[in-house]
């Protein structure tokens, strides 16, 4: 094969009238014009002076464009570099300026205010969508493509993930490690040309594109692609689809509308849940109302998919399933990384086709979360029940969740302890009943104290709208062990019912 996941996921589009995409306002794109539009973007590319390897960065509005720049990138072996909507320029300069990019795509609205980075860092900067600069270059290109030649362990992505110590990593993922997956899950999920996904995640992390796209592309099948999870959007095109796929906050707002019913969804194949824990109450109430019981599965930016519960036998509320075939996992001890016996606690630890090639130009943080025979240490913590389903119980990362969105508290914290009135912080996450955990600061303040909402409009211009707290504590200080470690598990649990007391 001359390009192994463009042959499997893209190439089978050319030349065929079925249907591929269906937009929010009913229209459609067929699976032959999405594949006419790769190639066009793919010539694109190439004219834009980009050579295979390069890195292409895109922030841009969820559209069909987007898709389709994945998949000319597939087709030339440029490195494609999705990046959340929500980031502020401050956090987009640090991901292009990492990784390289020479090409950086956003929404048209944007492109003065980023011309002076992309200036600075000596990158070409083009706009994408209708009325975009790199779609006027790429309407007259060709509607045939020569796929750049590939082999499976070149790299197909980068995707950046934060970092305990605040300096996020671009997890590098070949072709084999997207490819391997995806094809992993078409045939674990029974998906067939004849499944239509919602599809209402954005496509910037490894759910809504690996994951939701990868999987409906190698079985052939369509998405009904919203430009995001919109009730009214969700309820007025679900009689059309058979899939969906979501983070748990997807399902508890489906459950508080008066719509969800039996009836509403009684034709819908099956519902996956993934990106955050999925609570079994939630998993329960979802079965009771409807009739379906959810499918969870878990996995990571660095891994794609590792255990998912099963398709035909009991899907247990709280697990997330077995690991998927291919995958090996084990639970180790954090310190030593000696298998632990069945039943016991400890590191979840896994080894596959899946796992990715290593964080892009950081050698030694790679090093440090592979154990010497290859296990990549998820940072999450397990447990394999009697019957062989994987248990998360716990992460020994210090990381918060919220709508399947992850946020450092080191790198919020970092930001806060910066500002006046702040003498120091803590960030945790504590249950909430719409983001399943939500961000909140634990502030020992000086002095009079810091203006709350100053430090809101600060944090604005640097961190993204979901890494924000959505509350704040005044504490005249922070509880501590005896080596002076803050004790963030009795913060959390002092403040447990926080949302549920304000909500009250
Ligand atoms: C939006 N806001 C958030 C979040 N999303 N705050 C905290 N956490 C969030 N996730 C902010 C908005 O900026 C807004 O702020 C306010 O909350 C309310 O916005 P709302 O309109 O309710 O938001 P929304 O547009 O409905 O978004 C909520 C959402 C969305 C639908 C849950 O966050 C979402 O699509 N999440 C999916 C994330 C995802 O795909 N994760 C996969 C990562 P204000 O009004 O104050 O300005 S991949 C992964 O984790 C691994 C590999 C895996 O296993 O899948
Ligand atoms: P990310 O870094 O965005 O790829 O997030 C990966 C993390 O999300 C994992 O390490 C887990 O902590 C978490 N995660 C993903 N799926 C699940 C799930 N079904 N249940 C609990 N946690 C999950």
């Amino acid at each position: 094969m001359t390009n192994p996941i463009y042959e499997a996921l893209f190439a089978p589009l050319a030349d065929s009238a079925r249907p591929f995409l269906t937009l929010a306002d009913g229209s459609g794109i067929s699976a032959a014009g999405f594949h006419d539009q790769i190639a066009r973007f793919g010539h694109a590319l190439r004219a834009c002076g980009l050579e295979p390897g390069d890195r292409v960065a895109v922030q841009a509005s969820k559209s069909p464009q987007v898709l389709a720049l994945y998949g000319a990138a597939m087709a030339t072996g440029i490195v494609f570099l999705p990046l959340n909507t929500a980031y502020t320029s401050d956090e987009l300069e640090y991901f292009v300026s990492d990784c390289g990019a020479r090409l950086l795509l956003v929404d048209p609205g944007r492109i003065d205010a980023l011309a002076p980075l992309a200036e600075r860092l000596g990158i070409v900067l083009e706009s994408l969508g209708p009325d975009g600069s790199f779609d006027a270059m790429a309407v007259d290109q060709s509607t045939a493509i020569t796929p750049t030649p590939r082999n499976g362990d070149d790299l197909a992505a980068l995707l950046y993930t934060s970092g305990t110590t605040g300096r996020s990593k671009g997890a590098m993922l070949s072709q084999n490690n997207l490819l391997s997956n995806a094809e992993t899950l078409v045939d674990l999920w029974q998906f067939t040309e004849k499944d239509v996904l919602l599809h209402a995640l954005p496509i910037f992390h490894t759910h809504g594109l690996f994951v939701a796209s990868n999987v409906i592309l190698r079985a052939g099948a369509q998405m009904i692609f919203l430009p995001k999870f919109d009730l009214d959007q969700v309820f007025g095109m679900l009689d059309q689809a058979t899939t969906m796929m979501g983070v748990p906050t997807f399902y508890t707002r489906l459950l508080g509308d008066p719509r969800l019913s039996r009836d509403t969804v009684s034709h819908m194949r099956l519902f996956i849940s993934g990106s955050a824990p999925l609570l079994a109450e939630t998993h329960a109430q979802w079965n009771d109302r409807t009739g379906h019981a959810i499918l969870e599965r878990y996995g990571m930016t660095e891994t794609n998919m590792l255990t998912s519960n099963p398709y035909a036998g009991a899907r247990r509320p709280g697990t997330v399933g077995m690991p998927l075939p291919g995958v090996s996992l084990r639970i180790a001890d954090p310190d030593t990384g000696a298998e632990l016996p069945q039943g016991a606690t400890g590191m979840i630890e896994v080894k596959g086709p899946n796992v990715f090639q290593g964080y892009w130009q950081m050698p030694e943080k790679t090093a440090a979360e592979f154990r010497a025979d290859g296990y990549f240490m998820t940072g999450d913590l397990g447990m394999i029940d009697d019957q062989g389903y994987v248990n998360i119980v716990g992460r020994a990362k210090d990381l918060i969740i919220s709508g399947g969105y992850n946020v450092y508290p080191k790198e919020v914290e970092l930001a806060l302890d910066d500002m006046p009135g702040v003498l120091e912080s803590a960030v945790i996450g504590l249950p909430h009943p719409d983001f399943g955990e939500a961000v909140v600061a634990v502030i020992v303040p000086t002095g009079e104290g810091p203006d709350t909402a100053q430090i809101l409009q600060q944090l604005a211009e640097t961190l993204a709208r979901y890494k924000q707290p959505k509350a704040f504590i005044m504490l005249p200080e922070l509880p501590r062990n005896t080596m002076g470690k803050v004790q963030k598990a009795e913060l959390r649990k002092t403040y447990a019912a926080y949302f549920k007391e304000t909500a009250a």
